[in-house]
């Protein structure tokens, strides 16, 4: 698929296919009262369309505080590693158990675990927005919800954990919804997105316009205006839709730790986007 879903062409072609295909509108089961009664869809997902992001998304306060509550209680994992386990209150002891700091750690089967977050994906407001940009019945792929903390992180844990700009090539179309679970101010590892760059990655050749890799910062401001360069920062329940196909990037916090929460809808579901661990191969360090 990612050789063929960094072509226009087959992106086009592969949304308007499974238009006729499936047809149009939100799946059934979905909630019937919406967290988001002031979001129009329309508004957000013609927002996605233009700039590639749209704002203005925020969870009630009893949301923030009941998924903060599970993650406090619940092991996450060290560099998303399944036998890496431990509660975040134990972080110092669990970087001197790997030897090692820990720029990411993330949470396992969230939705299995957590009812906040289930009840969150059939919001029939999300729904209509992932409707509404995939152009067709919108395929949920994955939640995800992990911890950025303000370490030293060598440059391997920081391109590995993307932050460093690049644009994800997940499917034919797909975006993602963000939500900031702490608060996000500058040194916070607020994530940055360029918007306006679906589809127009630097390039230093013809064919350059077509790879998919990694972009240095200078890379990226020698070839966007400043003002299209957009450092994300917003309160705990704040959130924000992206088509990641943008180039982005998550900075690495130099002041207090960031919890993200994110949900994918897509075309297709390959199986690689959800958090979904066998519960048995979860180990804990501490
Ligand atoms: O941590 C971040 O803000 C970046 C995440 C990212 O690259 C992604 O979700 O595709
Ligand atoms: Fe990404």
């Amino acid at each position: 698929m990612r050789a063929f879903a960094r072509f226009s062409l087959f992106r086009w072609l592969f949304t308007y296919s499974r238009r006729m295909l499936v047809g149009e509108g939100v799946n059934p089961g979905l909630e019937v009262d919406t967290y988001f009664p002031d979001v129009d869809p329309v508004r957000v997902s013609r927002d996605l369309e233009r700039d590639g992001a749209a704002f203005g998304l925020k969870l009630p306060g009893h949301v923030v505080e009941k998924i903060l509550k599970f993650t406090g209680d619940t092991h996450c994992y060290a560099d998303r590693n399944v036998d890496k386990g431990f509660l975040v209150a134990d972080r110092v002891a669990a970087e001197k158990q790997l030897d090692k700091t820990i720029l990411v750690a993330q949470y396992f089967n969230t939705l299995s675990e957590c009812p906040e977050v289930a009840k969150l994906i059939s919001d029939p407001v999300l729904n209509q927005i992932a409707g509404l940009y995939l152009k067709s019945k919108p395929t949920f792929v994955g939640a995800n919800l992990w911890w950025t903390f303000p370490v030293d992180a060598t440059d391997e844990d920081r391109s590995r954990h993307a932050h460093v700009f690049h644009r994800d090539v997940d499917d034919f179309r797909f975006f993602k919804f963000f939500f900031y679970l702490t608060d996000v101010k500058e040194g916070d590892g607020a994530h940055v997105c360029v918007l306006g760059s679906q589809g127009k990655a630097p390039a230093k050749s013809f064919l350059d316009r077509w790879n998919i890799r990694r972009y240095s910062d200078e890379e990226v401001s020698e070839t966007y205006p400043d003002s299209s360069i957009v450092e994300i920062c917003g309160n705990a329940g704040e959130g924000f839709a992206e088509d990641t196909w943008c180039l982005h990037k998550g900075m690495t916090p130099t002041n207090s730790p960031r919890l993200l929460l994110q949900f994918q809808f897509a075309l297709f579901d390959y199986g690689v986007a959800n958090d979904i661990r066998d519960p048995e191969t979860l180990k804990a360090i501490t």
